[in-house]
């Protein structure tokens, strides 16, 4: 089986677009707590940042002039690939949502469908996944695409045979599961998405909520790589609140470490996802 050895990536996903800060105060929302997380999390083992920002009174946002001030900030304090959320909140519109790239970060997230999203509709229909493809090789952006259901994964065949490969030449691709719609949190539904995957890509698995553990031990016994955060796990164990996401990423660099695949660096990571370097300083496309 094909990366049974290879270092671990690890994304963390601190925040999301979901979750009330008044119901789960240790939720980052402000960026000084963005670049605390941020930085606790890439010294716990994070390679990846996967990032939705708050307004003032923190509900979720796509303002253009925060994102940049988020993505510079995040620049500034680590070496984290800085990956944006295009999907955003299920309320938001899709023109907000194509401008999520102007803030240049190194990577997006690009969802490859519609999904039923708890009592809400995740809305993405085939011209705007063309859209936002179109902007990320325009832009240098590598995405990750983001699958949250099995009929995600034919959606992704379709649009590298007609757009081609994604800036940066690799397909990386993060399977969220135990979404209520979208493809369920065990063992044989993660096999049949990679199963489904086009020759080559690499991909990440996140199980939402109870999903948490089964998904990743079933990831990493795959090859596959990680995605941890308070974005999709608000729970450590049963009774137990999470404490914050340094204390997922360190779950998860320890069951990584177990697999003997340990946590990649965030040079590893840059490596993997063939990320521009954006960084002051560098010498332009790794
Ligand atoms: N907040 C969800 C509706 C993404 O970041 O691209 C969508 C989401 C996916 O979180
Ligand atoms: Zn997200």
């Amino acid at each position: 089986m094909t990366g049974v050895t290879t270092p671990t990536l690890i994304t963390v996903a601190p925040t999301g677009a979901e979750t009330d800060k008044a119901s789960v105060p240790a939720l980052p929302v402000t960026l000084d707590e963005l670049v605390t997380t941020a930085k606790a999390c890439q010294s716990a083992g994070a390679g990846v940042i996967h990032i939705h920002i708050r307004d003032a009174d923190a509900r979720p946002s796509l303002d253009p002039a925060a994102l940049r001030e988020t993505v510079s900030a995040l620049r500034e304090a680590t070496d984290l690939v800085i990956q944006l959320s295009t999907g955003g909140a299920v309320t938001d519109p899709f023109e907000a949502r194509l401008a999520v790239l102007e803030a240049q970060p190194d990577s997006c997230s690009l969802t490859c469908g519609t999904v039923n999203f708890g009592d809400d509709v995740f809305s993405n229909p085939w011209p705007f996944i063309v859209d936002l493809f179109r902007g990320t090789q325009e832009l240098q952006i590598v995405p990750e695409f983001e699958i949250f259901d099995l009929g995600q994964v034919q959606t992704l065949h379709r649009l590298l045979d007609r757009e081609g490969l994604p800036y940066g030449g690799k397909v990386h691709c993060d399977f969220v599961l135990g979404v209520p719609g979208g493809m369920a949190g065990n063992l044989g539904t993660l096999a049949a998405a990679v199963a489904a995957l086009p020759e080559g890509a690499t991909w990440s698995a996140t199980g939402v909520g109870r999903q948490t553990l089964p998904v990743a031990l079933a990831a990493l016994s795959a090859g596959g790589h990680l995605r941890v955060g308070m974005e999709d796990t608000l729970t450590y164990a049963p009774g137990r609140p999470v404490r914050d996401n340094a204390e997922l990423v360190e779950r998860a660099a320890t069951l990584a470490m177990l697999a003997q695949r340990p946590p990649m660096s965030t040079e590893e990571a840059r490596a993997l996802l063939n990320i521009k370097d954006r960084r002051a300083g560098s010498r332009g496309v790794v």
